[in-house]
């Protein structure tokens, strides 16, 4: 499945707008057949967007169960004979989807797209209903997982991750065509032999007799510099201009079918030719050792929650750049597709993760509230929860695999690791990431509880990635204390002999509040917070990256550790710098010239 675009042979017609809404408490709309006719009694809402803080209701925000969306589409004239798709961008958590009667398709995972085929249900001209009911319901058998307690006021959503489950139509919705005979897939690969650019090439075609595969390789002003015959191949680009961090280089693949002198299909894959590669302690992009600046982020805003907006993916990128940052990690779940788009112009380098956060009993206790519960067992974490992981893997490599920015797969955030069904749990999911993708380091994410010595799933990563909190959530305000059992820790870390992402370190901070004393909360204890951890990274060869936990303040589900949502942002959720952003900001471009590319520290 490819992202529908706009070529010489395809068309897409976005149903961005309003949308016919409406929740169903009582679970009746699929057996009363909702589907079958204009929605009753439905209110208008926007996609994209999560539906949760858009409304004044509090009903709407703390909603979970089912959530119908529908409204009507015109399939376009022009398109006899093309093959008509529906492909959402995503549906959180999972969608079931109606062509007027017709079920087209059904879909789990709330960060990965999926697609209906329309042709034969629907005819060219023709104004057809199309319903989407989405459900938010987390379960042991989710991605993320959660789980619904009787309470006397009725069913609760309990959640073990640290972000508000905003759910919906998160991302576009896009109608469009391709010609019967059409590219179903590509995959590049590509490597750097001294001077030249190496680009190999896979491509897919379904519904084609007698019809080939041609690509055309273009630089960034479209001039031809390769071309090729073969569903699989190699380009070689003589003096070639490699995609970098900070300059966002890319080629353009034309990937055609072609029957005898007709171009049946023409499908754009942009290109970034670089190499990845983890070298004993060292972080190699291009050959050179990379150190990671920059943050874990959400996608989250006021209103539009989750929701996909150009002029925030903007603004947000602009405020990296300002702050010297050259990567970020997608926590907790694969961002829009626009988002690693952007990311491969702009030359930023990105961790990319599943929504697999929160498969950890031991976090948070009273905070988070996960007690009660045993991670891995039969009634809880399972083989099925394993097989929708596994999925939401493969479903992450397939639509990111040919992203320049992207250098590392995350395959979890946090989860218990300390115990043997950790380890079962998670060996077998290094190897699906491996076979979905050979070319990448593959890693997850470690928390504090499982310190080295005690954590039985990094010896199948490539890269370490450790969230701390020391000075925050232990040695909170002591940060002589936190210096000296952090150093520890890490320096046992760095006897792993493998690279070292600090993904996660921050300390909550509410914008305004200000102390002569380094309190915590205030943006005189951030800053030192930050300072007291760089001095450390500094000391550690093996760490090749400094991730703040977070760029900027998030909504969270309500709770007494959270003052209107989580507060470790450097920005706030209205982008304003705190203290802490002027002070990384320094760190970051100092003897730079603010290019990302050009990293004052840690070169070897
Ligand atoms: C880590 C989580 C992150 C939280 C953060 C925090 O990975 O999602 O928001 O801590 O507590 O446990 O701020």
């Amino acid at each position: 499945m490819l992202r529908p675009q706009d070529t010489s042979t395809r068309e897409r017609k976005s149903l961005d707008g309003l949308w016919s809404f409406r929740l169903d408490p009582e679970g009746v709309g699929r057996q009363r057949r909702w589907f079958a006719s204009p929605l009753e009694d439905a209110r208008e809402m926007a996609v994209p967007a999560s539906f949760n803080d858009v409304t004044t209701d509090r009903a709407v925000r703390d909603y979970v169960g089912d959530i119908w969306y529908q409204r009507t589409v015109r399939i376009p004239r022009g398109w006899g004979g093309q093959r008509v798709a529906l492909y959402f961008e995503s549906a959180t958590h999972r969608a079931t989807v109606w062509v007027g009667e017709t079920e087209v398709v059904s879909h789990e995972g709330g960060y990965t797209p999926f697609e209906a085929d329309l042709t034969g249900h629907v005819e060219p001209g023709q104004e057809v209903l199309v319903t989407v009911v989405v459900n938010n319901a987390l379960t042991f058998q989710s991605i993320p997982p959660g789980v619904t307690e009787e309470s006397p006021t009725g069913p609760k959503q309990i959640y073990w991750h640290d972000f508000f489950n905003y759910a919906g139509l998160h991302r576009t919705v896009w109608l469009h065509s391709t010609p019967p005979a059409h590219v179903d897939d590509v995959t590049v690969v590509t490597d750097v032999d001294g001077s030249t650019g190496v680009v190999r090439y896979a491509a897919q075609q379904v519904g084609g007799t007698g019809t080939k595969v041609r690509v055309v390789l273009r630089d960034a002003v479209g001039a031809e510099v390769g071309r090729a015959d073969g569903a699989e191949g190699e380009l070689r680009v003589a003096d070639v201009h490699l995609w970098a961090p900070g300059d966002g280089y890319l080629h353009d693949l034309e990937v055609q079918l072609v029957d005898g002198a007709d171009v049946v299909d023409s499908y754009h894959q942009s290109v970034g030719v670089r190499t990845v590669e983890v070298r004993g302690t060292g972080f190699l992009i291009n050959g050179k050792p990379f150190y990671f600046k920059g943050f874990g982020m959400h996608e989250d805003h006021a209103v539009i929650g989750k929701a996909h907006n150009d002029a925030h993916l903007v603004n947000d990128f602009e405020l990296l750049r300002w702050i010297g940052a050259n990567s970020f990690r997608t926590s907790h779940y694969p961002y829009s597709e626009d988002v690693l788009d952007y990311a491969d112009r702009q030359g930023i380098v990105v961790i990319d993760e599943t929504a697999a956060v929160g498969l950890n009993m031991g976090l948070g206790g009273g905070i988070f509230g996960g007690q009660g519960y045993t991670t891995f067992s039969p009634e809880t974490i399972n083989d099925k929860t394993q097989e929708v992981h596994a999925q939401a893997i493969r479903e992450l490599v397939a639509r990111d695999k040919n992203h320049p920015s992207v250098v590392i797969w995350s395959i979890a955030n946090e989860p218990e690791s300390d115990t043997e069904g950790a380890e079962k749990y998670f060996q077998p999911l290094f190897e699906v990431a491996r076979l979905a993708d050979p070319t990448r380091p593959v890693g997850f994410v470690n928390v504090m509880l499982a310190p080295h010595g005690a954590c039985r799933v990094s010896q199948f990563a490539d890269v370490l990635m450790l969230n701390r909190y020391y000075g925050w959530y232990v040695n909170t305000g002591d940060l002589e204390g936190a210096e000296l059992a952090w150093e520890e820790e890490l320096t046992g870390w760095a006897g792993d002999g493998k690279p070292i992402i600090i993904t996660e370190y921050g300390a909550d901070t509410y914008p305004g509040q200000h102390s002569v004393i380094e309190e915590p909360w205030s943006e005189e204890y951030q800053t030192a917070y930050l300072d007291m951890n760089h001095r450390v990274f500094d000391r550690v060869d093996a760490v090749v990256g400094e991730q703040v936990w977070n760029f900027a303040d998030f909504a969270t589900k309500s709770g007494v550790m959270r003052v209107g949502g989580n507060k470790k942002g450097a920005f706030t959720r209205d982008r304003q710098p705190k203290a802490a952003a002027h002070a990384l900001r320094r760190r970051w471009t100092a003897g730079t010239d603010t290019n990302p590319s050009t990293d004052s520290r840690k070169d070897s």
